[in-house]
């Protein structure tokens, strides 16, 4: 709940834009994406592969960030100012983000500085101790649910961020944990989004609360907050509309989506889930701000790491918003959400022999 204080009484630092394009540029064809999804789940590899689906998830994420840091160690007799200049850049590149960039760089001279270090190839270490530090923020990444059933997940984010297939993957994770979830198919703006969250449902085996396309979202929210009540069910997720006429409405609709959980349920919703899509690099940091102020939001879900060698934008967003990621999305298979550990995550990035495996 701190986080969500802290945002709801933050001023705006600066504006921030929303695009029309942020909102609906990755409109696709729902009935296509439906038809994709048909067979991802029977391609989940068995539960021991998945640290190894984790790394490789990263791999390019490692290779454009750690590869090019070790090349550079390598092709550099001294620190001076270009190799600074060049770790910046490399960071830079990475969408680690500007100020997260050059706060790094400065950590890691400081470092260097105080142990004294001359040889360019003591310093990938420090980098790597830097980044566990900033990823080690306060906040834990495990979900707060209640002990009180349901636990209620209001999941949002742009069109085609990964929100209905986040859901479907952390429903299959509760499933497994032998957890009561329900769906509740709050995006109403297209039939195929609903029907992609019942072919979810129907696969994992879940229940779903859905209503007619156009329908209000609130309507569909308050009949799932009370079906999960009269159901008994453990947890229940709700999907959100990414996408309508424009930021105005659609941050409103959400808005109204969270009042009336909290009017059913005071102490819902347990957790607010934004889902950024990690290919979009630095815009994810201003689609968090937006979402922050409309929603609150309590963790983030960062998807497609996988797809994606601007992994190092984990880095800008626990340091420029303060929110904790939560999940990372490294596929498009049921196990493919990994609970977030900032040195795991590290490990990952830098670990080089990885690159050796790999090969
Ligand atoms: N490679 C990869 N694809 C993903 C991941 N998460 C979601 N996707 C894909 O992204 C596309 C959009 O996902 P969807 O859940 O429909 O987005 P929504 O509009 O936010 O509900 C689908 O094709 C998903 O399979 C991920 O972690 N990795
Ligand atoms: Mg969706």
């Amino acid at each position: 709940m701190a986080i969500f204080d802290r945002f709801k009484g933050k001023k705006r630092e600066e504006e921030i834009e929303l695009t029309q394009d942020q909102i609906g540029d990755q409109e696709d064809s729902r009935d296509k994406l439906i038809d994709d999804n048909q067979d991802k789940d029977t391609k989940t590899p068995p539960k021991s592969g998945w640290l190894n689906r984790f790394k490789k998830g990263l791999q390019k994420t490692r290779q454009n960030l750690s590869g090019r840091l070790e090349s550079l160690i390598k092709n550099s007799d001294r620190i001076d100012d270009d190799f600074w200049e060049e770790m910046e850049e490399i960071l830079i590149q990475a969408d680690v983000g500007v100020n997260t960039s050059l706060e790094l760089v400065e950590k890691v001279q400081h470092q260097v500085k105080k142990q004294k270090i001359q040889e360019p190839g003591q310093v990938l270490e420090i980098i790597h101790q830097e980044v566990v530090n900033l990823l080690g923020f306060e906040e834990s990444s495990a979900l707060s649910l209640s002990e009180k059933a349901p636990s209620v997940i209001l999941v949002v984010g742009v069109n085609g961020a990964g929100k209905t297939t986040s859901i479907a993957k952390l429903a299959y994770q509760f499933k497994q944990d032998n957890k009561r979830v329900l769906l509740a198919a709050g995006d109403t703006f297209r039939a195929a989004a609903i029907d992609q969250l019942q072919i979810w449902a129907d696969r994992i085996g879940v229940e779903i609360i859905k209503h007619q396309e156009g329908a209000d979202p609130g309507a569909v929210v308050y009949d799932a907050v009370n079906a999960a009540r009269a159901r008994r069910a453990d947890v229940l997720i709700i999907d959100t509309a990414g996408r309508l006429q424009n930021k105005t409405n659609l941050m409103k609709e959400i808005g109204k989506v969270r009042k009336i959980i909290e009017r059913e349920m005071p102490e819902a919703p347990h957790e607010v889930l934004l889902v950024l899509d990690a290919t979009t690099g630095q815009n994810a940091i201003s689609q968090a701000k937006i979402f922050a102020e409309a929603t609150g939001v309590s963790g983030i879900i960062l998807t497609k790491l996988d797809g994606t060698a601007k992994g190092g934008i984990v880095l800008a967003i626990a340091r420029e918003l303060k929110i904790p990621v939560k999940f990372i999305g490294i596929g498009e298979g049921m196990e493919d959400l990994r609970p977030f550990a900032a040195e795991m995550f590290a490990d990952a990035l830098f670990d080089r022999s990885l690159e050796a495996e790999e090969q």
